[in-house]
C-alpha cells in the first residue's frame, strides 16, 4: 500500500475556500474471503508538505484495508502485532463473542498473533475496526489504525444500490487531527485543526454523474460533524450503524458524532463537469457538541487549546467532489423502499439499566472531564453490569455533563426508544451501536443480548470520544447464561473437526438423527439457518484446510440432467439419483433426500440424471457457496477439441440468439489468464482457438458467458 499524499496549503486558505484541492482521495485496498492476515505496523506517511508523519497501520504504514464480509460467512483472521507495544483490534458494531470482540482484555503483545474467528451474523452495513487498548485507544486510532468493514447480505443485494467499491460506492473516514511543527500527530491537545478523509488532507475525488453511495464514518477522536454539500444538495440516508433503514431519509445536513456511520446516496446525474464540496457546517452544530465555538460559555472551563482551534464554530471542507462522466451500468434512481426494520418492542424488555454521565467535580470539569458512569471510573478489574443471556433490556443514559457524548455499546445493535421522551428522528430509527447524547439529555434504547455468554471476558460500553474513553468514561458488562456450546463444524464437540462430524452432518440432513441444539449450531457452518450440502462442503474444506478463493463453476439443468462444470463441491435434492457416479464421489440417501459430495471437496462426476420431478436442488461450489442453476432450454453448446491439447485447442460454440459473448480462460485458482472473446456476435456457430504457447502445463477452465448464461469446461494443457 503506497501512499501518495502530498502537500497541503495552510489551513487558513483551506477554510476560506480559496484552495483547489490537490490530493487525490486515498481509497483503502479491500480484503475478502474466509482467511486472511492483518499485520499491525509503524510507518511514515507523506500527509503534509515537508516532514513525513510517523503513523500506524495494518498491512501498510497508515490506515487499514477495507474488509468485505458476507453475512453467514465464517471468517478466520490472524492479527499480528509488529509494533513494539501492546494493542488490540476491536470489530466495532459486530455481534460476536466477547473473546473475539477485541476489547481491552484481548491484548496482543508485540510479536504475537491473535486469531479471532467468527461467523458473520450482522446485516449488510458499514462497520469499522480499530485498537481498543485501555488508555491507548486515542493514540492508536489517531495515528492511523482504522479500517472499514463492509458487510453484505442477500437483502441488500436485492436492492438496486451502488456497490462498485471505489467507483460509485466510496468509504469516507472523516477525521480531524492535530500536527506539531515537525508534522507529527499530537494527541489530546484539542487543536485538531486539520480535516482529512481517509488520511488524505485537502482531498478531491472524482465521482460519476449518477447516484453514488458514500459510506461515512466519523473516525475523529472528539469532533462532531454536521455534514452537507456546498450546493445544499438533498441527499438520502439509507443506512445507520447496523444496517439499512426501512426507506431512504432525505436531508441536507447530517449530524455524525464520533464512531457513528451513515450510508448516504447522492444523485450527481445533472452535475457532470461540476465541482462541489462535502463540508462540515460547524457553525450550525447543536449546543454542547464538540466543534461549536466557545464550548465553555455555559459552565466550567473549556478543554485546553480548544478556543484557539480555528475549526470550532467554522464551516470547513472535508472533500472536494469533481463530477465526471457516468460509469457503466449506473444506478439512476434513489429506491423508494429498502428493508423491513422491526424495532424491538418496549414490552419485551424485562430489565432497565440507568447510567449517568458525570464528572466528579461538575463545576470544574463538566466540559473537560475526566468523566465517569454513575460515579464509577473505568477499572479493568471491575465488572460494572451483569446481563442475562437472552434478556431484552432498556438502557437509559442521562448526560448530566455540559458536553455531548457519543455512547457506544459492544455486542448488540440497539434501537433508540426516545430522546427526552420524544421518538427519534427518522434516520435514527434503524439499528445503532452509537448514540449521541446532548448535555442534560436522556436517551433510552432497547437491545437483546443473545447468542454469546462468557463469564470471564466482558464486553465494553463507553463514550466514543476517545480521550473521554481513555480517561475512564467506560464500563464493562458480562453476559451470563447457558450459551449453546458450539464450535463451527465440530458437531460431536470432541474438539476436532473430522469425518465423524461429516457423518453426523449427513445424518442430520437425511433425517436419521434428531440434532441437538448444539449440533444445529455447529452444523450450520454458513449461518444461513439451514443445514444442507453447502455446510457439508464447508466442513470438508475446514478439514482439508482449504479456504474459499474465487471458484469458477457452473451447472446447467436440461430436463432431468444436471451438467456440472468447473469446481463443484456437492449436490443435494429431493429425489433419487438415476445415473452412476465416478471416482470418490459419495451418494447418501434417506427420507427422499439425496446428497452427493466428495471428501476432496470437488465432485468428479460431471453429469447426473435425477429422477422425474426432483426438486429443491442445491448445488454447492467447492467453496461451499450456492451455484445458481442455468435453466437453459435453448442452451448454448460448447465443445473443446482436442482436450488434452498442446499447444492449441479449438473452442466451438453455438448461439441461439445474437448477443455479447465473453470467453475467458482461468487457472485453477480462479485467476483470469486469458480472454479470447469479448464482443457482440450474431447467432449460429462460432469457434475460437486458444494458443497456449507460453502457458505452463496443467488444468485450465474455459468460461463462456452469454446472456445471463454461464458455462465452463476443464481443459488440460499437456506439453
Ligand atoms: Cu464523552
Amino acid at each position: 500500500m503506497e501512499y501518495e499524499m502530498k502537500k497541503i496549503v495552510s489551513l487558513i486558505i483551506a477554510t476560506m475556500g480559496l484552495l483547489v484541492a490537490q490530493n487525490q482521495l486515498y481509497i483503502p485496498e479491500t480484503i475478502s474471503g474466509n482467511q486472511f492476515d492483518l499485520t499491525l505496523q509503524y510507518g511514515t506517511s507523506q500527509i503534509l508538505e515537508g516532514d513525513e508523519t510517523q503513523t500506524m497501520g495494518a498491512n501498510g504504514p497508515n490506515m487499514a484495508p477495507t474488509l468485505i464480509f458476507e453475512q453467514g460467512e465464517y471468517v478466520n483472521i490472524n492479527v499480528t502485532n509488529n509494533l513494539d507495544e501492546e494493542t488490540t483490534i476491536h470489530w466495532h458494531g459486530m455481534h460476536i463473542a466477547p473473546e473475539n470482540d477485541g476489547g481491552p482484555h484481548s491484548v496482543i503483545n508485540p510479536g504475537e498473533t491473535w486469531n479471532p474467528h467468527f461467523t458473520v451474523r450482522d446485516k449488510a452495513s458499514t462497520m469499522w475496526y480499530h485498537p481498543h487498548l485501555h488508555e491507548k485507544t486515542n493514540e492508536h486510532v489517531t495515528k492511523g489504525i482504522t479500517g472499514f468493514l463492509i458487510i453484505r447480505d442477500d437483502e441488500e443485494a436485492a436492492i438496486d444500490l451502488p456497490r462498485t467499491y471505489g467507483v460509485d460506492d466510496i468509504v469516507l473516514n472523516l477525521q480531524t487531527k492535530q500536527f506539531d511543527n515537525s508534522n507529527q500527530i499530537v494527541i489530546g491537545e484539542h487543536i485538531d485543526n486539520i480535516p482529512m478523509v481517509n488520511s488524505t488532507v485537502d482531498a478531491f475525488v472524482e465521482l460519476p454523474a449518477q447516484v453514488v453511495r458514500l459510506r461515512l464514518l466519523n473516525g475523529s477522536s472528539m469532533r462532531v460533524f454536521n455534514l452537507g454539500f456546498s450546493n445544499n444538495a438533498t441527499f438520502y440516508q439509507i443506512g445507520s450503524d447496523g444496517g439499512l433503514l426501512s426507506e431512504p431519509v432525505s436531508m441536507t445536513r447530517l449530524l455524525l458524532s464520533p464512531a457513528e456511520r451513515a450510508e448516504i446516496l447522492v444523485d450527481l446525474s445533472d452535475m457532470n463537469g461540476q465541482t462541489i464540496d462535502f463540508k462540515s457546517y460547524g457553525s450550525s452544530l447543536p449546543q454542547s457538541a464538540y466543534g461549536i465555538a466557545g464550548l465553555a460559555t455555559m459552565q466550567g472551563v473549556s478543554p485546553t487549546g480548544y478556543n484557539s482551534n480555528a475549526l470550532n464554530g467554522s464551516d470547513f471542507t472535508m472533500l472536494q467532489i469533481n463530477v465526471v462522466p457516468q460509469s457503466d451500468n449506473p444506478v439512476a434512481t434513489i429506491p423508494n423502499a429498502l428493508v423491513d426494520v422491526t424495532p424491538i418492542s418496549e414490552s419485551e424488555a424485562t430489565v432497565t439499566r440507568s447510567l449517568t454521565i458525570q464528572a466528579p467535580n461538575m463545576q470544574q470539569n463538566g466540559i473537560t472531564g475526566p468523566f465517569e458512569f454513575s460515579g464509577q471510573s473505568f477499572n479493568m478489574n471491575v465488572v460494572n453490569q451483569t446481563v442475562q443471556l437472552g434478556d431484552t433490556e432498556i438502557w437509559e443514559i442521562f448526560n448530566m455533563s455540559m458536553v455531548g457524548h457519543p455512547f457506544h455499546i459492544h455486542d448488540v445493535q440497539f434501537y433508540i426508544l426516545d430522546r427526552d421522551g420524544n421518538i427519534p428522528a427518522e434516520n435514527e430509527r434503524g439499528r445503532k451501536d452509537v448514540v449521541w447524547i446532548s448535555q442534560m439529555e436522556t436517551v433510552r434504547f432497547i437491545a437483546k443480548f443473545e447468542d454469546f455468554a462468557n463469564e470471564d471476558v466482558p464486553y465494553m460500553y463507553h463514550c466514543h470520544m476517545l480521550q473521554h474513553e481513555d480517561e475512564g468514561l467506560m464500563g464493562q458488562f458480562i453476559v451470563e447464561g447457558e450459551e449453546v456450546p458450539c464450535a463451527a463444524g465440530d458437531l460431536n464437540s470432541d474438539g476436532i473437526i473430522n469425518i465423524l462430524d461429516i457423518v453426523t452432518e449427513v445424518n442430520i440432513i437425511l433425517g436419521s438423527i434428531v440434532p441437538t441444539e448444539s449440533q444445529l449450531c455447529a452444523g450450520d457452518m454458513n449461518g444461513d439457518g439451514v443445514i444442507n450440502i453447502l455446510d457439508i462442503v464447508q466442513i470438508v474444506n475446514t478439514i482439508l484446510g482449504n479456504r474459499s478463493e474465487y471458484i469458477i463453476a457452473s451447472v446447467q439443468k436440461i430436463g432431468n440432467e444436471l451438467l456440472l462444470s468447473g469446481s463443484v463441491g456437492g449436490v443435494q435434492f429431493n429425489g433419487e439419483l438415476e445415473s452412476s457416479i465416478l471416482g470418490g464421489d459419495i451418494v447418501k440417501t434417506g427420507n427422499g433426500i439425496t446428497l452427493i459430495y466428495n471428501l476432496t471437496g470437488v465432485l468428479e462426476t460431471e453429469s447426473f440424471t435425477l429422477s422425474e420431478s426432483s426438486e429443491n436442488i442445491v448445488v454447492s461450489s467447492s467453496a461451499g457457496e450456492v451455484i445458481e442453476l442455468s435453466q437453459a432450454t435453448e442452451y448454448t453448446l460448447m465443445n473443446t477439441y482436442p482436450n488434452p491439447f498442446n499447444p492449441s485447442t479449438n473452442i466451438s460454440y453455438e448461439l441461439k440468439n445474437a448477443g455479447i459473448v465473453n470467453i475467458s480462460i482461468f487457472d485453477l485458482k480462479g485467476e483470469l489468464v486469458d480472454e479470447l472473446v469479448n464482443n457482440y456476435q450474431i447467432d449460429g456457430r462460432h469457434s475460437v482457438v486458444w494458443n497456449a504457447v507460453g502457458f505452463s502445463n496443467g488444468i485450465y477452465i474455459v468460461q463462456l458467458e452469454y446472456d445471463n448464461f454461464s458455462s465452463t469446461q476443464k481443459i488440460t494443457l499437456l506439453k
